[in-house]
């Protein structure tokens, strides 16, 4: 059976906030609300504002809770368990630790759980690229949410799209890891995910309202 995604469509774009400071992660939730989906959370926020911030985010919209969770099948029940208990909407996690650790996964998460399928930075092509749609395979054979494939390789989305069907994808690496999002959007991607040009922008609404701009008509 496969999740059914809680995640709203409308703007097409989850904010990613990798900012250190749990009052500047808050400040961006409140400035951009309404003009995301959803808000996801990294390690950098999560290490030094502790996992109390995926609560008070969580008082802007959905959180997801980017752990990109990789251990043995009992750990990984912890993991996404801990994140569940705090109020995130839904998890991503990888797939290539293999089929036993997605099924505890998604056995413990209560919303939606995206597997990796392929990460957007450049050393992605040593070892993610050749088993992107083996990932994306899993995560439906499983019953995953959706996917991740990032915005720098659109013709892969659009090869993944292929393997996952009606599954989301949500799509990274826009911005300043070179990745167009009307590309991304065009190829198959659902949600676009933001991170430094939202966050790291004097105006953080402004720069969001700039992303759907260019996205617009998608
Ligand atoms: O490059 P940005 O600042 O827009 O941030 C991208 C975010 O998406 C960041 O949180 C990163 O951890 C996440 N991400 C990728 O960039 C690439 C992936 O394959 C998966 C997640």
């Amino acid at each position: 059976m496969v999740l059914e995604m809680l995640m709203k469509k409308e703007r097409r774009l989850i904010i990613a906030l990798d900012v250190m400071e749990a009052e500047r992660a808050l400040s961006v939730a409140e400035s951009t609300s309404g003009l995301c989906d959803a808000l996801k959370v990294n390690y950098p926020l999560v290490l030094s504002a502790g996992l109390g911030i995926v609560d008070r985010l969580a008082d802007y919209g959905d959180v997801l809770c980017d752990f990109k969770v990789a251990d043995i099948p009992p750990i990984n029940e912890l993991i996404v368990r801990s994140a569940f208990d705090h109020s995130a909407s839904g998890v991503i996690v990888h797939g290539f630790p293999g089929a036993d650790s997605l099924e505890a996964c998604i056995a413990a998460a209560e919303g939606d759980v995206f597997v990796v399928a392929l990460m957007s930075h450049p050393g992605a092509d040593m070892f993610f690229l050749p088993i992107a749609e083996e990932m994306a395979a899993m995560a439906v054979e499983k019953g995953a949410t959706g996917i991740v494939a990032g915005a720098t390789r659109p013709k892969s989305i659009a090869r993944l799209r292929e393997v996952v069907g009606s599954l989301a994808i949500l799509s990274p690496g826009v911005g300043p890891q070179g990745g167009d999002p009307r590309e991304a959007l065009k190829h198959g991607a659902d949600y676009i995910i933001v991170g430094r040009r939202i966050t790291g922008a004097p105006d953080p609404a402004r720069a969001a309202e700039g992303v759907l701009e260019d996205i617009r008509g998608m």
